[in-house]
């Protein structure tokens, strides 16, 4: 019988991987050579891992094979249930760091100091998909900041979009029920295209506001570096004096919003799954730490009062245009995770962990929301003591008087695990502290036990049509092409048509355009509004991605298409611009090994062409030789490069000896200004300048930058 135990020895890489020593007695487990040597989970060191135990060379397995049994016991158990919701995740630690003292509005404690760094941990989501989903599905991304104050953990369990589809939270169910696969069949996942989704949204006008958002670009993020979050829901900052202030809290991404447009993200999707992961990831790795800053949005209750929509309704958003954005302090991501499981798995946001200073409004979605977190982490992560695990422990000292449960790592440790009680001293234990504790804020509250909706919550259209307004030209076309293509998905008429029916009560032009892209035989009449819509509301500049765009290539990618005889100067004077920007170079090749340059000199490849698609690449440099210009014409990945490059507005760079290439596949249309020849570094500065516009969108469209339609 083969024996390898001498190579075996030899497979067990140290790597990265931490020792776990006992207490004591720990090193006759390591071998002289360093390597740890393989024990069961009770620390028994294990000879062959590569056999079971059983009887006779063909006979029956041992029972008594305890490592078999404990390997597959444990292999058997290594899920946890996903999060019923936002089960596609990807987290980062790091930390918050505060501008300036804020006491005058809030006693939380990490707002005190200027330059104070308090611990985060971020984890962002999609919300629909099943936790092996694409990550460019269309949906809305979670934003979840977790805060280890000195205070307490303080979650900021947010999205990207600043409003949400429904008003009270007992509709989430139905809601998330409506979005998800259908439960007949099983699919369509990690998708709205449905006609359960469509259904649900058509005979819940409330959403309406919020279906805008979703068929906006905001749905499909080019990365989770370069979108915005928002915490959603109206929230109270307390001071020492006790004196409530309303806050609405906002990320602002540093490097500035950017989204991908449709065919793109269905093609990124089968091209790099795990897209917006892996950015962050090398984002991370190569020293780029993304960056968010912290913005409030303050008013008082005499705004509240005024405001033309219920600062309670979760449907409805503040613009920055009525209350500004006070920007107090910066979010940085600067640390992977060691175990994605340990960390990003377990990680339990609850939006009632809140600190001394930050307080709950009587959003009716917020309260629901109090309840489902807690209850959720109890179902995921199998008992009350998900908190000791270290991604969901306090950094800050903590005691309570809570014990035992599954799991459990630390107990109350003193005599007595009650109060009050009279033991002293050390037996005694914790003790409350009406000064430094949590006061919740004295609000008023009366009134009759009712199951209602406010009046003020009645207006569904308004704000859903000023969203629509704000938007460039660009943006609204890729909103009506969402529209139909979602509906074009749905199997009953008459869904498409309520669909329709709502939103003419938004923009009578974007209705029938979508009526008529569907074909849609008559126009359905408007929806009977609960309160007629507001024309009254105007076009905001905050609510579009591109007029808030930075003019900036920062953190951005260029895919350079390459083959034997590679211009090595053209390549070089582009890496150097791309370095001083910020900005990343891939070098994409016929073969992985790579191609000989123009000066012989060897160049290793980031991609194949397949490997590499133009889709990956916010911009694009074709820099092949001519020598190579007929294979390439005849290879259908090098010919979509182009052709997607050119489908999704983006720049492209190429060397005259490029031309032939894209004459040949872009066929009789005309090489516009979005095609910038390079040869001098001049040229190369021309592109890269041309290239902070992030999208040549004149291309697509004939008034790319004009608000309202
Ligand atoms: Fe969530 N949501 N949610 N949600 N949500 C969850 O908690 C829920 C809502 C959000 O990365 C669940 O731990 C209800 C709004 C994020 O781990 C669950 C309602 C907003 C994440 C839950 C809402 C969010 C969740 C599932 C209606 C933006 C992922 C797993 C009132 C402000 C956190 C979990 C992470 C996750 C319930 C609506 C954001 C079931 C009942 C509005 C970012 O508890």
């Amino acid at each position: 019988m083969a024996n390898n135990s001498d190579t075996r020895r030899k497979k067990v890489q140290l790597g990265d991987q931490k020792l776990k020593r006992g207490e004591g007695g720990e090193t006759h487990q390591i071998a002289e050579d360093g390597v740890p040597t393989l024990t069961t989970k009770q620390g028994a060191p294990i000879s062959d891992d590569q056999n079971s135990l059983r009887i006779g060379p063909r006979g029956p397995t041992a029972m008594e094979d305890f490592h078999f049994r404990e390997k597959i016991f444990h292999f058997d158990h290594e899920r946890i249930p996903e999060r019923v919701v936002h089960a596609r995740g990807f987290g980062a630690h790091g930390y918050f760091e505060n501008y300036a003292s804020l006491a005058n509005v809030t006693r939380a404690d990490l707002f005190q100091r200027p330059g104070e760094k308090t611990p985060a941990f971020v984890r962002f989501s999609t919300v629909a998909g099943n936790k092996g989903s694409a990550d460019l599905a269309r949906d809305v991304r979670g934003f979840a900041v977790k805060l280890y104050t000195k205070e307490g953990n303080w979650d900021i369990v947010g999205n990207n979009i600043p409003v949400f589809f429904i008003q009270d939270a007992i509709k989430f169910p139905d809601l998330i029920h409506a979005a998800k696969e259908e439960p007949d069949r099983g699919f369509p996942q990690a998708q709205t295209a449905h006609d359960n989704f469509w259904d649900f949204i058509s005979l819940t006008p409330e959403s309406i506001h919020m279906a805008m958002w979703i068929m906006s670009d905001r749905a499909i993020p080019r990365s989770f570096r370069f979108m915005e979050g928002f915490g959603v829901h109206t929230f109270r900052l307390v001071n020492a004096r006790g004196k409530s202030t309303f806050v609405k809290f906002h990320w602002k991404p540093k490097l500035g919003m950017q989204s991908v447009v449709w065919n793109e993200a269905v093609k990124i999707n089968g091209a790099d799954p795990d897209f917006h992961r892996r950015d962050l990831w090398a984002a991370i790795q190569s020293g780029n730490f993304p960056e968010w800053e912290l913005g409030f949005q303050l008013f008082d209750e005499t705004f509240a009062d005024n405001f033309a929509f219920d600062v309670l309704d979760a449907t409805k958003l503040i613009p920055e245009e009525e209350v500004p954005i006070r920007k107090v302090g910066r979010l940085v991501l600067d640390r992977c995770v060691d175990n994605f499981f340990a960390e990003t798995e377990q990680v339990a946001f609850c939006t009632q962990n809140i600190v001394p200073g930050v307080d709950f409004s009587n959003d009716p979605l917020l309260q629901g929301r109090n309840f489902s977190y807690l209850d959720t982490q109890l179902k995921r992560l199998g008992g009350p003591n998900f908190t000791h695990l270290p991604i969901n422990a306090p950094k800050c000292p903590f005691a309570t008087l809570q014990q035992d449960g599954h799991m459990t790592l630390v107990n109350p440790t003193n005599r007595a695990n009650y109060e009050p009680n009279s033991w002293g001293g050390e037996f005694g234990g914790p003790r409350e502290s009406p000064e430094r504790g949590f006061q919740s804020y004295p609000s008023q509250e009366t009134g009759p036990k009712l199951r209602i909706r406010s009046d003020t919550f009645a207006d569904h259209y308004s704000q859903a049509r000023q969203f629509y307004i704000s938007q460039t030209k660009v943006e609204q076309e890729h909103i009506t092409a969402a529209f139909t293509f979602e509906l074009s998905k749905v199997e009953v008429p008459a869904i498409r048509s309520r669909v329709i029916s709502h939103l003419l009560n938004v923009d009578r032009a974007l209705a029938e355009a979508v009526a008529k892209a569907l074909r849609l035989k008559t126009m359905p009449k408007p929806a009977e509004p609960a309160r007629p819509p507001r024309t009254d509301l105007e076009a905001v500049q905050s609510l579009s991605i591109l007029l808030n765009a930075h003019d900036s290539f920062e953190g951005r990618k260029l895919g350079v298409l390459t083959s034997d005889g590679v211009d090595v100067g053209v390549l070089k004077a582009l890496r150097q611009a791309l370095d001083k920007e910020g900005a990343i170079l891939e070098v994409i090749a016929p073969e992985i090994g790579g191609v000989e340059a123009s000066d012989g000199s060897w160049l290793e490849a980031n991609q194949t062409i397949s490997g590499g698609p133009s889709v990956l690449y916010d911009a694009i440099a074709v820099l092949v030789s001519d020598e190579a210009v007929p294979q390439l014409i005849k290879d259908p990945a090098a010919r979509d490069f182009v052709v997607d490059a050119y489908a999704h507005s983006k720049f492209v760079a190429y060397t005259s000896s490029a031309l032939p290439l894209l004459k040949a596949v872009l066929g009789n249309r005309e090489l516009d200004q979005g095609f910038i020849e390079i040869k001098t570094a001049k040229e190369v500065a021309d592109f890269l300048r041309s290239c902070c516009k992030l999208r040549f969108w004149e291309r697509t469209s004939e008034e790319p930058r004009r608000i309202g339609g």
